[in-house]
């Protein structure tokens, strides 16, 4: 072999050789090199981190793109029905080592890497994480697509390939500032663009009548949307399926030389800067208000692409045989992840209608049994409800589809269910108030999916009871419970060695990574002291390493022998990171009280708090600053800080979470109670054997059923009792404990700086309102919660107790699989079976 120009430090005897499908280290070896020389992307014959980072990707690229072609054809082949799973948001992180751990083949590539004089570890953490999400929500999305390949599912998933992801969240003085992040700088190697694939998506325009009737959407501004595929590989299968993320573009067709050579270079490419615009950042938004366009336009960019494409492949796979469009629903199944892609609605009655002919009943009826929604939330302030006034600009022909479709909601409850009359005016689709009419697009999924979804067990059970509880006479089975999962590959086998050689040493298998109920089987080591050392070791070195990154990026040293308390997960006032800090600092104040003796008899503790603020949520930035200025005034003080930490891990991520979590012993899932739909990290934490102190919220009372309640740190006032402690508190008859008053009055003495906290203090203060008189009962739950963080520390004293505590929360967490949330889909909502690729 000629090796004759290879880069220095790759040894001469590994030559530079394409080999696609290399399972050896040494055929490895030579691909990666050959990727180096003949991929290049950087001036030839560098070989450092990063150059091996990028061949190593496109080696293993190369694997994937054949399972990946396999699957394609065996799906076009055998025409199973499909889900196609439509999100605004993907969170996936970093792809090499969920890869290479997919394709189950680690080892080599380790000794391959080895051989060129790199880590695979080292140079897995050269990838950017890809953020097109906010987070629980799109995370979850990016989980189901690995269960969805895991189980040889014919499904897909659709997105949106934003330039800018999620913000870099930097810590300065003055608390979070937001940087873009460009996923894209150099580039990914992990998306393929298909040039093939391409669609035109119209905006504004006019509805154009034909003298037969039939009404067609004309005019308008017309951009294409462009696929680039992202293969998503199965664990230990060869099924490898895509997520398709569209990008906007114009055509040469729009750059008018003519204006451009008269010097108008700005007005030249007007529609190019406008395609620009609509992939160029992720709505940087988590349950938060807004009213852009640019927002209704990417929605409606993602739902027609994606429409067109499904309707496009239907077609293809039909392959000149004959067809019915009746048969659409029994080959293609949509759901909707959120309101977000909700104009899927009236974009697949337009094209059967006005483009296919279909007539408005057929139309409908493909459509609702196609449809299937999921809502994530409760929060009023999330629920989308779009101007009337815009969505007839941007969208003409979908406005006068939504009409229709609300006309005859409301005709059908008047001719066949007048009992429900009083409650047309929440029941319907638009909401005509004539200061600002809106549609509400939770209405519009409700009215036209076959199935709604809660995601978690309480959440379904309050959708029913309130948001959608005039519904559910009329359509008692279309409401369902799907309770959320994780990935046990990314957040365990991967994440954690160290903890998965261990299980599945003594469960002496490891099948529990793709049936994770086996994990059950734990239950009975949870006494014996030999796994109950291994156990505690592998936390440990998790610990250790979780504490060289917190070294690595705060210049804070933790002690790996104090317990990790974590909370990591998006700024917000429902989930009570006040109520974390405010315990810290009434822990810091009573440690500061004690004496050198006292101390002693403490558990130490390290509080880790990390999380982004949606930009403009000024109270959520408070709260940022607040825990940052804690932290420096505790950990600079040398009577406590033998005994109490507070730090604030700077830009959690999914990557971050990797780290962070396997070396956490308790973390906090405190979010007033019926606030959190579900909750995902929760269970990734139980999963790595930490303990949970909660309320009974979201998946948490599911997780504690799992586990057992002598295994959660339970406190806090419950969903029910929710809205009378708020009454109460209205007519003046909340008594605050001491121990609240005495934290929230350390504060005001100026003890963590002069910064002015008083709008955080004041929105926990008053009797009345959102964001004042204290909406979330951080103060009602204040004591019950500072009596649970004492039985933690009592329990932590008690290290077997603790250990059999840490792995029977492992041993539970087996119901909280993706694979079981996606199996659940498929059964139940989707009627789609495993095609699992020869
Ligand atoms: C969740 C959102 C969300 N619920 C609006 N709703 C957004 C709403 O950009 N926006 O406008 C973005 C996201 N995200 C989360 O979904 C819930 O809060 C979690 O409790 C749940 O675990 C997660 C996944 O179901």
């Amino acid at each position: 072999a000629n090796n004759g120009s290879a880069a220095p430090g790759i040894p001469a005897e590994i030559p530079a050789i394409a080999h696609p499908l290399a399972e050896e280290p040494a055929e490895i070896a030579s691909n990666i090199n050959y990727h180096v020389q003949y991929s290049p992307h950087f001036s030839p014959f560098k070989f450092e981190p990063e150059q091996a980072y990028y061949a190593t990707a496109e080696s293993v690229r190369d694997r994937l793109i054949q399972q990946w072609n396999d699957t394609y054809v065996h799906y076009h082949k055998t025409d199973p029905k499909q889900t196609y799973y439509l999100s605004m948001e993907y969170l996936q992180g970093r792809a090499l080592t969920n890869a290479i751990g997919n394709l189950n083949i680690q080892d080599a590539y380790a000794d391959a890497l080895n051989k060129l004089g790199h880590g695979l570890e080292e140079i897995a953490e050269q990838e950017k994480d890809a953020a097109l999400g906010n987070g629980g929500l799109g995370r979850l999305a990016s989980c189901f697509l690995d269960s969805m390949a895991t189980l040889n599912l014919p499904a897909w998933g659709y997105g949106l390939r934003y330039r800018y992801g999620l913000f870099k969240q930097k810590i300065t003085k003055e608390g979070q500032e937001e940087i873009a992040e460009d996923w894209l700088e150099k580039f990914s190697p992990w998306e393929v663009v298909r040039h093939d694939v391409v669609f035109p998506v119209r905006f504004f325009g006019h509805v154009a009548v034909s003298p037969s009737g039939s009404r067609k959407w004309i005019g308008g501004e017309v951009m294409k949307a462009l696929a680039y595929d992202v293969p998503i590989p199965g664990y230990k299968t060869k099924n490898t399926i895509s997520l398709r993320l569209w990008e906007a573009k114009a055509g040469a067709e729009d750059f008018n030389l003519f204006q451009f050579n008269d010097g108008q270079y700005e007005v030249a490419a007007q529609l190019h800067s406008q395609a620009q615009q609509i992939c160029a950042v992720l709505y940087p938004g988590d349950a938060t208000e807004s009213g852009k366009l640019l927002r209704l336009k990417q929605q409606f960019f993602l739902c027609s692409a994606s429409l067109q494409d499904i309707i496009f492949r239907f077609k293809e796979r039909k392959d000149g045989g004959s067809w019915q469009w009746s048969e659409f629903p029994s080959k293609v199944a949509v759901q909707l992840n959120d309101t977000h892609p909700t104009l899927a609605i009236p974009e697949l009655m337009r094209l059967l209608m006005d483009d296919e002919g279909l007539a408005w009943d057929e139309a409908w009826d493909v459509t609702s049994r196609t449809i299937a929604y999921t809502n994530h939330t409760v929060l009023p302030e999330a629920l989308e409800k779009w101007s009337q006034v815009v969505m007839w600009k941007l969208l003409p022909r979908h406005m006068e589809i939504i009409e229709e479709i609300d006309k005859r909601f409301i005709t059908m409850i008047r001719s066949s269910r007048t009992d429900l009359e009083s409650k047309i005016p929440n029941m319907c689709i638009l909401d005509n108030n004539p200061q600002k009419p809106v549609v509400r697009m939770a209405n519009l999924c409700v009215v036209s999916a076959h199935s709604v979804n809660g995601v978690a067990q309480l959440h379904s059970d309050i959708l029913k009871a309130e948001l959608f509880a005039d519904y559910v006479s009329i359509w008692p089975t279309k409401f369902q419970n799907k309770t959320n999962g994780i990935t046990p590959r990314r957040w365990l086998r991967f994440c954690s060695p160290e903890l998965s050689n261990i299980i599945s040493k003594w469960l002496k298998t490891d099948e529990w990574v793709t049936n994770l109920d086996k994990l059950a089987n734990l239950r009975k080591f949870s006494d014996n002291e030999e796994f109950q050392a291994e156990w505690a070791s592998a936390k440990m070195a998790n610990k250790q390493r979780l504490a060289q990154y917190i070294l690595q990026v705060t210049g804070e040293s933790i002690d790996p022998n104090s317990l990790f308390d974590i909370q990591v997960k998006r700024i917000h006032e429902y989930k009570r990171q006040l109520l974390n800090i405010l315990g810290a600092i009434y822990r810091y104040k009573k440690l500061k009280e004690m004496s050198p003796e006292e101390r002693k008899n403490t558990t130490p503790r390290t509080i880790m708090i990390g999380g982004k603020a949606f930009a403009t949520y000024t109270n959520a930035k408070r709260i940022v600053k607040l825990v940052n200025d804690v932290g420096a005034v505790v950990n600079t003080d040398p009577e406590v800080n033998e005994y109490l930490k507070v730090v604030f891990v700077p830009n959690y991520n999914v990557s971050v979470a990797e780290v962070l979590i396997p070396g956490s012993e308790l973390s906090q899932h405190i979010s007033t109670a019926g606030m959190e739909a579900s909750g995902t990290s929760n269970m990734k934490f139980a999963l790595n054997g930490c303990l949970i102190i909660g309320t009974l919220d979201g998946a948490n009372v599911e997780i504690r059923e799992e586990i057992g309640e002598e295994n959660f740190f339970l406190f806090g006032a419950t969903a029910d009792e929710v809205p009378k402690l708020r009454k109460k508190r209205e007519a003046g008859l909340f008594k605050p404990d001491p121990r609240f008053e005495e934290a929230m009055q350390f504060i005001r003495t100026g003890a963590f700086g002069s910064y002015d906290y008083n709008p955080l203090l004041e929105s926990l203060e008053g009797n009345s309102g959102y964001g004042r008189g204290d909406y979330f009962l951080v103060g009602h739950d204040f004591p019950g919660y500072m009596d649970a963080q004492a039985r933690v520390d009592e329990a932590y004293k008690d290290r077997k107790r603790w250990l059999k505590m840490s792995i029977l929360s492992t041993a539970g967490s087996g119901k909280f699989s993706s694979d079981r949330t996606i199996a659940q889909y498929a059964k139940e909502i989707w009627n789609i079976e495993e095609c699992p690729v020869p």
